[in-house]
């Protein structure tokens, strides 16, 4: 079963004139309702009435996040605050947690729209479904929970953590689907393996898995691990929270975005212009249906490229392509741009390892140094052990000379012992900056 089949199967005329009618409310509602926006569109020059088609959205400003922060905690909401149902926000590592507000009715959209992505990733009414997603203001547990509830499965609501617990419902629940980020499942995973239990032998079948960056090999490692089909999330809370976009479980190439309700565009993170399809770039969302929080051109700093072709699962939704990371989390090394994706994919080659690394940056002088570090997998350092250690140089040596050849970039390879690298709950850490002492979740 499918939710609103309609909306995901509309031709793409049908689709701009929807949206171009919802963009024409969303824009009249900011400018005559939230003074940040009155303000910056007429320091652009332009009025609501000047937005006549899709094209014209480019005359409208950008928002970025610094804009949050400066209008903490409620100067962007649109509605009086007796018309918030709820509040979220961002866990604020980084400076002032930025605050986003629903009103009954977004919430009401944003479960409808989660509980398509759900049926899209092969759910179904009837799953017993195991949120292993952060409850709080973070958007990942309620926002999924809201979904599960509307599609008609049945929300297991155990959060985030105590993953020893997490297995025990897994075990006696039976869920048929599971969501938590990449980087918490392959915990759950390896505690499995550490309680004798098979993975691959849970009732499990499909997986939602999203709110930080994950490679292609991480899919086919969880996917293999976990005998499930796995399928990536994307959200934001500023845009929504969960379920901006999904991928189908048939194609499972490209994220469906919910186009009705959000607006996408790729532009040039350094000039701001708008970039062809295929090309990749900062993404860049307005919102077609919030009443509270509406945004305009918000810029997410996440890196990816869109692709408006119908997808052989039937949508006919723009599909956008999985995040390669974010524009603040980009190394540069040594003049060479890399993401911390781009080295999950070189080191998930190596069966030899196991799936936990971090990136870690040290000063050096005048220069950066950029260490790799990453385990091996018990079973291989359970070899190692009855062998000779010369296969452990002769194997950092091959990864290194991997990375180089791919990444075009060298760096200091630390190859740990199984379980020695910190295990996320939530979202991974995967960059951490010593140069400075200061840590950077991604
Ligand atoms: O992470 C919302 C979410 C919850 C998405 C659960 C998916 C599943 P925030 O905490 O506001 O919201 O963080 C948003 O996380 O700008 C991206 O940088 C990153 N992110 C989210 N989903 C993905 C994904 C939630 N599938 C920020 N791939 C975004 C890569 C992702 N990065």
């Amino acid at each position: 079963m499918i939710f609103n089949t309609e909306m995901e199967t509309l031709p793409r005329e049908k689709m701009t004139e929807l949206q171009l009618a919802r963009l024409k409310e969303t824009v009249k509602r900011v400018y005559e309702r939230v003074p940040f926006h009155t303000k910056a569109f007429n320091e652009a020059g332009v009025k609501p009435e000047n937005i006549q088609s899709i094209e014209d959205i480019q005359k409208l400003p950008f928002m970025k996040k610094t804009d949050l922060r400066e209008n903490y905690p409620f100067n962007l909401f649109a509605v009086e605050m007796k018309e918030v149902a709820r509040i979220h926000g961002s866990s604020g590592t980084k400076g002032k947690p930025t605050v986003v507000g629903y009103t009954k009715k977004d919430l009401e959209n944003w479960a409808e729209i989660v509980a398509r992505a759900i049926c899209c990733a092969g759910g179904e009414p009837g799953d017993i479904f195991h949120n292993a997603y952060g409850y709080g203001l973070f958007t990942g547990g309620l926002g999924l929970h809201n979904g599960i509830e509307h599609m008609g499965a049945v929300a297991v609501p155990v959060s985030g953590g105590n993953t020893s617990r997490q297995i025990t419902l897994i075990e006696d629940f039976k869920p048929r689907g599971i969501a938590a980020t990449p980087s918490y499942v392959l915990n759950i995973v390896e505690e499995m393996k550490k309680q004798g239990i098979d993975p691959r032998e849970t009732s499990v079948k499909y997986g939602i898995f999203g709110a930080e960056p994950w490679s292609e090999e991480m899919r086919v490692q969880l996917e293999q691990e976990l005998d499930i089909k796995a399928v990536d999330i994307y959200g934001l809370s500023e845009v929504m929270g969960p379920g901006v976009s999904i991928e189908c479980q048939e194609a499972q190439d490209g994220l469906h975005i919910a186009e009705d309700h959000f607006y996408a565009e790729i532009i040039d993170p350094n000039t701001g212009e708008v970039l062809p399809y295929g090309q990749e770039g900062e993404l860049v969302f307005t919102s077609l249906t919030k009443e509270a929080f509406p945004v305009v051109r918000y810029r997410t700093g996440d890196i990816a490229s869109l692709n408006p072709e119908p997808c052989k699962c039937g949508r006919t939704t723009m599909r956008m392509s999985r995040i390669k990371g974010r524009v603040d989390d980009m190394l540069i090394i040594r003049g060479v741009n890399v993401f911390p994706t781009e080295i999950e994919s070189v080191l998930l080659t190596f069966n030899q390892l196991a799936p936990h690394y971090q990136v870690v940056i040290e000063r050096d002088g005048a220069l950066d140094r950029f260490e790799v570090h990453c385990e091996l997998t018990p079973a291989y350092a359970k070899e190692l052990s009855e062998n000779d250690s010369s296969a452990l140089s002769s194997l950092v040596k091959e990864i290194c000379h991997h990375i180089k050849n791919t990444l075009g970039v060298s760096v200091v390879l630390r190859v740990q012992p199984p379980s020695s690298l910190t295990r996320s709950e939530g979202k991974a850490i995967r960059v951490v900056d010593n140069r400075n002492k200061s840590q950077a979740a991604i």
